[in-house]
């Protein structure tokens, strides 16, 4: 994706990768909610400095854990659709030694996918780390 520069106009369309990618795990919804679009890349990152979300975490530690968990959700979202899939989900686990069958696998799906749309949204991953 190509970072648009400071005054380009942003649409709704780029805003919640853009979102992810700079680590606000608002869905899709709240984005729309929070900011009026189509914005500007300026007023988007000004908005995000207000609104960090990371800036909770007084302890150091705690931040680097929580931006590590984020992180390693990214890494497994290979399309970077903002969600794991079933197969994005597979490798993260077989990565980590675990060893599902197809049917544990989606299994576990089931129980991260709260609001049940089949993918793993970041949010969902957050809770299911206890976030
Ligand atoms: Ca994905
Ligand atoms: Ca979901």
């Amino acid at each position: 994706m190509n970072i648009p520069n400071n005054l380009e106009v942003i649409d709704l369309q780029q805003l919640a990768p853009l979102a992810y990618r700079v680590g606000t795990y608002y869905t899709h919804d709240q984005l729309v909610a929070e900011i009026e679009t189509p914005t500007t890349f300026e007023s988007f990152f000004s908005w995000y400095l207000k609104n960090d979300k990371f800036r909770k975490f007084s302890d150091i530690e705690e931040s680097l854990q929580f931006h590590e968990v984020i992180d390693n959700f990214r890494q497994y979202d290979s399309d970077e659709s903002g969600t794991l899939d079933i197969d994005e989900l597979a490798k993260l686990y077989y990565d980590q030694d675990y060893e599902y069958t197809r049917d544990q696998l989606a299994e576990e799906l089931k129980k991260l996918d709260l609001d049940g749309n089949g993918e793993i949204e970041l949010e969902e991953w957050l809770v299911s780390r206890g976030y």
